[in-house]
């Protein structure tokens, strides 16, 4: 198929909600979609999970914009395209920037399903129709919210509960949450907020039957991670650790967790997270999806690459109402009792809602 028509949106939607992690407070969310047409006028659709700064990764909402804009669109406008894995194969000459990469090449993965008349699942090699979801809770200044928001969350059936932590609000804050709620399954995710040397505190973690904690050290620090996992009973999950598939192989091979978390955009795109999720199955490591507060667009896709047999833990994916009043697409996604259905119809199998994009949308340009 040939990229015919390249459009960007840079939008900005107010979260219902702010979201605390150890590295900051999130109230909107300033990120891009990528729109892809090709000759037949059929639209593919991705977006990048940037944020306004970079906190979590090195990439941000502007410096994305920049490299679709400068590098990454001309390198695929108007070329023939055979398969989306071309995609990740071209981008490879520029480093890193992979959630710029990561929305176009989702975007060119959702009309290629699309011209096939195939849904994105069934074009990655999803094998479940449904899938089992958690959710993520931010930081809260009063453990009563934190408990509150808990409670709620697991009456509307979420497989379980991700807690975020941070120096000093940690063993204390996951004491009362298991007092309050022994037998949910629980997690932790540190963003990074720790090192070696709170070793003492990670270990106060164990007796509290937590699934695993998440990115407790620095992402570059596999060698820490893996005398960490010697040390402590929790399982450790990998995040901000794993950029691409070698990292992935070398994390496993090293022991630096048993767990990985894994996000489409920070592995450079859908063709990457296959590969990842293959070398998974090979090694039987453990995986699930996580989320960066995606719009309808994004939440899309991680469902896709989620259907994929070896995501066998429940991931971040929760339904669009837990982060926007109103989600750009339609239908919105919907979770009952922690679980999500996959579409099935054509590419993401959901619609763009042009008029709720264009509500938010702060800045487009085309290329054709
Ligand atoms: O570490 O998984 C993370 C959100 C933004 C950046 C990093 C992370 C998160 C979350 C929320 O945990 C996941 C979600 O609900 O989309
Ligand atoms: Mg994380």
């Amino acid at each position: 198929m040939k990229i015919d028509e390249i459009i960007v949106y840079k939008i900005n939607m107010r979260m219902k909600n702010p979201f605390t992690t150890s590295f900051g407070t999130e109230h909107d969310r300033l990120f891009l979609l990528v729109e892809v047409k090709n000759e037949d006028g059929l639209s593919g659709w991705g977006e990048c999970t940037a944020s306004e700064s970079p906190l979590y990764i090195e990439e941000f909402t502007e410096s994305s914009w920049i490299m679709l804009n400068k590098f990454l669109i001309p390198m695929i406008l108007k070329k023939d395209i055979e398969h989306p894995d071309e995609v990740h194969e071209l981008f490879s000459v520029f480093k890193r920037n992979h959630l710029a990469k990561s929305a176009i090449e989702g975007a060119v993965w959702d009309l290629y399903a699309k011209s096939k008349g195939i849904s994105l699942s069934e074009a990655l090699g999803g094998v479940k129709s449904s899938i089992e979801v958690g959710i993520s809770l931010g930081i809260e200044e009063y453990i009563e919210t934190l408990l509150e928001n808990i409670r709620e969350k697991t009456e509307e059936g979420y497989k379980r509960i991700k807690v975020k932590i941070k120096p000093g609000k940690d063993v204390e804050v996951i004491d009362k949450v298991r007092e309050h709620f022994p037998d949910i399954p629980l997690m932790v995710d540190a963003n990074s907020a720790y090192t070696l040397d709170d070793i003492e505190t990670l270990k106060k973690l164990d007796p509290y039957n937590l699934m695993m904690i998440e990115q407790p050290l620095a992402a570059g620090d596999l060698i820490d991670h893996a005398k960490l996992q010697k040390e402590i009973k929790t399982p450790i999950c990998l995040d901000e650790s794993i950029h691409c598939y070698d990292d992935a192989r070398k994390a496993i091979e090293l022991g630096s967790g048993r767990i990985i978390n894994l996000k489409i955009g920070r592995v450079g795109g859908l063709s990457e997270a296959k590969r990842i999720h293959d070398l998974c199955v090979q090694e039987n490591i453990a995986m699930w999806c996580g989320g960066m507060l995606e719009s309808g667009v994004g939440r899309a896709h991680n469902i896709a690459i989620t259907s994929l047999a070896n995501f066998t833990l429940p991931g971040d994916t929760a339904a669009s109402s837990r982060y926007w009043e109103k989600d750009i697409i339609e239908p919105e996604v919907t979770v009952q009792d922690g679980i999500l259905q996959v579409p099935t119809k054509p590419g993401i199998g959901y619609d763009v809602n042009r008029d709720e994009l264009l509500k938010h949308t702060v800045e487009v340009k085309t290329f054709r």
